[in-house]
């Protein structure tokens, strides 16, 4: 639309341009100027008008140019030069992290194919009970991987009420077409003493979305449904079988109709359900699927794009799921076979496991370990394939505008809350994700490089397809190109780089070559849209200056949203974390540049300026409260308060409002010891000689300030803002709660200022070792009581709160555990 309107205006231009030329040809489209007798007058006026008109004309093709760059794509190679069926291998996966057991291909218009239940006995009128996607509010005791290795297979436990299921797969990537694939969903009482004679629905369906060309279709024997079968363009011919392994299948129904999108199918399958006839007066009457369920367009039928199967087991039981392309008669892989093979990927990973992290050679019981498997597989098997625009917007267009649809391979912090790619979160997996598999963290950074707009942007949060769309509120779905997120993923590139320089030949290296360029615009992008206001200084775009709703506005784009920062926010102020991100930014550029062989010298040039610690603390050091802290126009004595309402308002509850006691000043914001306060530490941008790491370290373990038995508290216990809520809606987020990812940043720092030689080398070993005990420790417990891995921990109690599971950047425990930084 942006381009339409874009070419509209150059023709407009051209126009103009051509009516000023014949205007000049003839002179007598001006009757007034001709009546003057100054005929200097005259050429004086018309080359006015031409400049006047060009202007004008260079002027709306400019704001054309500003209003579609931020959905241009950045001109030059891409770095993802193979993708779909050229990486049969990962071809097929349990790319939907969303559901609680999917796979779908990696291909924009892919065949998904997946799990839902019920327990017909507890099904409540609307199909409430039927599981599907991955919600909080479903209230399983536990749901996750225990092993899945990113590449070939995964076993996932689930625990619902009393019942367990076991939902595995083995992937058979050879053969053309990414190959075949078989699941297994083992359903069983979690303890084998209870009622027995319960029975639970499981519903398997294999749904084509808009773009997929071809079509699927129930296959039934004379009595029976057996399977699934289909055509699609990318997969050619396949057929989908049920196998019962042990226990009893009956009752078996199905569906075949049109969902309105891939987003509701599960209102779809609801809508279907019925009772059947009951067989005799006595018997019960079942749950079944509706069968064919056409649409019309008119009395045009639509070919279905959504069957479903229902079977319905006694406990317990096991069904293989075969999937098949081609109609070849391979053994398929289902029963013993299909045991065997699971077995054998299970040895494998652990075996792979342990040469990775070490975690039996340094001790660890096998409880431990299991929990650690289990964190990493949720890291590696919570990876998805989206595909699709985001709705983004800029200060040169009125409304937002889409971006190019394009697909993203990532990670993703929570299957449950947050199953979509979000930028700085994926900087912290490709940590552990870069460990486990280096080729599977190179692909994600090239698909998020890919992403990268004309001007340099990425933008934070990508929510592709409707699949994604449809669990985000639409007030978080427009991305503004002002604004950054910590780019963490120099982090990853920082580590990848520590670790595996050598290995980082052929295909790797010229990956990295492909990528260099974005990386440079990202950092100019960074560096000049982000530039605060004094030499060397930086500030997140973003805050709210206007509103008096929140008590401190939020800063998103720091990815720490609600931590304090000055109150009053202006464009004077000047923020610590980023500028250590910019540090560890222009670090890496150079390094990456020299890696490359590479003209780095303007970024090594920056990183020493920027690394140097007088810079720093001109900028940011408080002399009187000894911390780190960022500068702005700011005040302390704010409180949200309610206003008293207007005498004979209908309205007798306004809205809490946030009042200044005081005239804010610009001053340091050195009142809030916090995460933000540590930066200069937590990145490593500190001087290891310098005293005021031996402060950071004191008010580290003080338990007053910022130590918990649990790892580090977000906000220090005398901060202003300490456990405050932002408005009467929005509790605490950053305001005191453990979060995991800042937490591994300190105790990998405490690790790194405990081997290289200075005054606080000693100390620093030593807060390392409880540190990294108590945050290991810690997630382990919760994990082991909750069924869950989760978004941040209590400072008080160590109980995990905000969602779960989370096993984005919690998962970073492991890289704890194995030490290996
Ligand atoms: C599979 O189910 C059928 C009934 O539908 C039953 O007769 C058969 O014994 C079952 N097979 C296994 C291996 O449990
Ligand atoms: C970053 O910006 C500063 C000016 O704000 C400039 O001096 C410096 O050269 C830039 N660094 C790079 C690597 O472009
Ligand atoms: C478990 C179950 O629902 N079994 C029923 C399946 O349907 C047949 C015939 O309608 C019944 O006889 C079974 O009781």
């Amino acid at each position: 639309m942006v381009r339409q309107r874009r070419s509209q205006i150059t023709s407009d231009s051209n126009k103009a341009d051509k009516g000023t030329n014949s205007s000049s040809s003839n002179g007598s489209s001006t009757p007034k100027i001709k009546s003057s007798d100054s005929s200097n007058i005259l050429g004086y006026w018309k080359q006015f008008v031409v400049i006047i008109v060009l202007s004008i004309a260079v002027c709306f093709g400019y704001l054309g140019y500003l209003e579609t760059r931020i959905n241009t794509p950045f001109d030059d190679k891409k770095v993802v030069t193979r993708s779909g069926l050229d990486v049969p291998e990962l071809f097929w996966g349990s790319y939907r992290p969303g559901t609680y057991f999917g796979l779908k291909t990696r291909d924009p218009a892919s065949l998904v194919t997946g799990l839902m239940w019920y327990f017909p006995q507890k099904l409540r009128p609307g199909g409430d009970g039927i599981r599907h996607w991955c919600e909080q509010g479903d209230n399983l005791q536990k749901y996750g991987w225990l092993q899945h290795d990113g590449d070939n297979f995964g076993v996932q436990e689930i625990i619902d009420g009393p019942f367990k299921l076991v939902t595995s797969f083995v992937k058979r990537p050879d053969g053309e077409k990414g190959g075949d694939w078989s699941a297994r969903i083992e359903v069983d009482f979690v303890r084998s003493n209870i009622e027995k004679n319960e029975a639970v629905s499981l519903i398997w369906y294999v749904a084509l979305d808009e773009e997929t060309k071809g079509f699927i279709e129930p296959t039934n024997s004379a009595t029976k449904i057996t399977g699934i079968r289909g055509r699609t363009s990318t997969l050619g011919d396949f057929t989908l079988k049920f196998r019962n392994i042990s226990g009893i299948l009956e009752n078996e129904s199905f569906l075949s109709t049109t969902a309105p999108g891939l987003h509701l199918l599960k209102e779809s399958v609801i809508s279907s359900l019925r009772l059947s006839r009951a067989d005799s007066p006595t018997a019960p009457r079942k749950i079944i699927l509706a069968g064919e369920l056409p649409a019309y367009v008119g009395n045009q039928k639509i070919e279905p794009n959504l069957i479903a199967i229902q079977l319905t087991g006694q406990l317990p039981f096991v069904v293989d799921v075969i999937y098949q392309n081609g109609f070849k008669k391979q053994e398929s892989l289902s029963g013993d076979a299909y045991t065997k093979a699971l077995d054998s990927h299970r040895k494998g990973f652990s075996e792979k496991f342990e040469r990775i992290f070490n975690l039996k050679a340094k001790g660890y019981d096998q409880k431990s370990i299991d929990f650690a498997q289990a964190a990493l597989s949720n890291m590696v098997g919570g990876i998805g394939y989206f595909y699709g625009a985001s709705k983004v917007q800029s200060n040169y267009v009125k409304e937002p505008v889409y971006y190019w649809r394009a697909p993203l391979f990532t990670a993703v912090p929570s299957r449950s809350f947050f199953p979509r790619g979000f930028l700085w979160d994926e900087g912290f997996h490709g940590l552990l994700i870069s460990q486990w598999n280096l080729d599977t963290e190179l692909d994600i950074i090239s698909h998020w490089f890919d992403l990268i707009n004309a001007e340099g942007w990425i933008a934070r949060e990508q929510i592709l397809g409707v699949e994604a769309l449809a669990k985000v509120p639409s007030e978080f779905v427009v991305q503004r190109n002002t604004n950054a997120n910590p780019p963490t993923f120099f982090l990853t590139l920082e580590s990848i780089l520590n670790r595996n320089e050598e290995d980082l030949n052929g295909e790797r290296f010229r990956l990295l070559e492909r990528l260099y360029p974005r990386l440079q615009a990202w950092f100019t992008w960074f560096n000049t849209t982000q530039k605060g206001p004094l030499p060397g200084s930086y500030r997140w775009r973003g805050r709210n200056g206007q509103t008096n709703r929140e008590l401190n506005p939020k800063t998103l784009a720091s990815g720490l949203d609600d931590y304090p920062r000055a109150s009053h926010p202006t464009d004077e102020e000047r923020h610590i974390d980023l500028y250590c991100w910019m540090a560890v930014a222009a670090k890496t550029m150079a390094r990456l540049s020299n890696v490359l062989g590479i003209d780095g010298h303007k970024y090594e040039q920056t990183a020493d300026y920027l690394l140097d610690n007088e810079l720093m603390d001109s900028l940011h050091w408080s002399e009187y409260a000894k911390i780190y802290a960022d500068y702005g126009l700011h005040t302390d004595a704010v409180k949200l308060e309610r206003p008293r309402p207007l005498p004979r308002s209908q309205n007798q509850n306004l809205e809490m409002q946030r009042v200044a006691f005081k005239t804010p000043e610009y001053r340091l914001v050195d009142s809030t010891l916090g995460y933000v306060s540590l930066f200069p530490f937590l990145l490593q941008i500190l001087d290891p000689e310098s005293p005021k790491l031996e402060k950071i370290l004191e008010n580290i373990r003080n338990p007053e300030l910022l130590w918990t038995p649990f790892g580090l508290r977000s906000l220090s216990k005398n901060a202003p803002m300490y456990m405050k809520r932002n408005t009467e809606h929005d509790p605490p987020y950053w305001r005191g709660q453990i979060w995991v990812n800042v937490n591994f940043l300190a105790a990998r720092s405490l690790h790194h200022y405990s081997k290289i030689e200075g005054p606080y080398r000693e100390l620093s070993g030593k807060i390392y070792k409880q540190l990294r005990e108590n945050i290991i420790k810690n997630v382990m417990q919760q994990y082991y009581k909750t069924g869950y891995i989760w978004e941040q921990y209590n400072d008080k109690t160590g109980e995990g709160s905000g969602c779960r599971p989370f096993t984005g950047w919690t998962a970073l425990v492991v890289v704890l555990m194995g030490e290996h930084y």
